[in-house]
């Protein structure tokens, strides 16, 4: 899979050379480009913002240097991902999605966000989704890309190594996860469940999965039915 950023911020993007997606960066598995916006422009002070029409608080960004990028980048199966609050939410079964896809295009806004015509543009010539990170307010785009990134990037065969822990975790089933405990057995007064020490695996996949019904419907009783 490859994957393309436009930002004004590319050192967010440093990010991607550490850890598990570094090395499948490395070993060609994930391809990643980050770009300037800014090398788009053609003025001298390099602009990408300008002042709302119709006005209002903060600046908006212009859509010529997008449209050149996207017109450089983008190619015919390219998905066009636009991070905005205004997006639907950005789910499990979205990054599933994404991550079946050959050529992600990641379109990092900042200010006020980005002129509508580009994002209308896109959507006449590209597969285009606005995705939101959630209900609470970023700087920009920048750091739901990186979240974004990282959901797919996981899911592309290979990069995570050991695939089980893909299936058994967190949102696959729907359910939060289990509790988790290592050694020592006793720390600070505290011990781990006794049905973990006692070998039946049986009994510890059932207290596991009540574990995770349990935890569900307390903290996050949305997830149930
Ligand atoms: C932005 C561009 C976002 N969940 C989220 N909160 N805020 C954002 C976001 C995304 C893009 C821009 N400001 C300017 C905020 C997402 N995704």
């Amino acid at each position: 899979m490859r994957i393309d950023v436009l930002t004004i911020f590319p050192e967010y993007f440093d990010a991607l050379k550490i850890s598990l997606i570094g090395k499948a960066s490395s070993s060609g598995l994930l391809e990643f480009g980050i770009h300037d916006l800014r090398d788009f422009t053609h003025d001298r002070h390099k602009t990408v913002d300008d002042t709302p029409y119709g006005g209002g608080a903060g600046m908006v960004m212009r859509p010529e240097p997008w449209g050149e990028a996207l017109d450089k980048l983008a190619v015919q199966d390219t998905v066009v991902v636009f991070p905005s609050p205004a997006g639907q939410l950005f789910t499990q079964g979205i990054a599933s999605e994404l991550a079946s896809s050959r050529h992600i295009l990641l379109c990092c806004g900042r200010y006020e966000g980005i002129d509508e015509r580009v994002v209308e543009h896109a959507k006449s010539r590209w597969t285009v989704r606005v995705l939101s990170l959630g209900d609470y307010v970023l700087n920009g785009g920048e750091v739901a890309a990186l979240a974004m990134i990282e959901a797919v990037s996981r899911l592309v065969p290979g990069v995570i190594g050991n695939e089980q822990s893909l299936i058994e975790e967190s949102h696959a089933d729907g359910l939060l996860e289990y509790p988790s405990f290592t050694k020592p057995s006793e720390w600070r007064g505290l011990s781990v469940p006794e049905i973990l020490l006692s070998g039946d695996h049986a009994a510890i996949a059932a207290w596991r999965k009540q574990q995770q019904i349990e935890r569900t419907r307390l903290i996050r009783p949305d997830l149930i039915d």
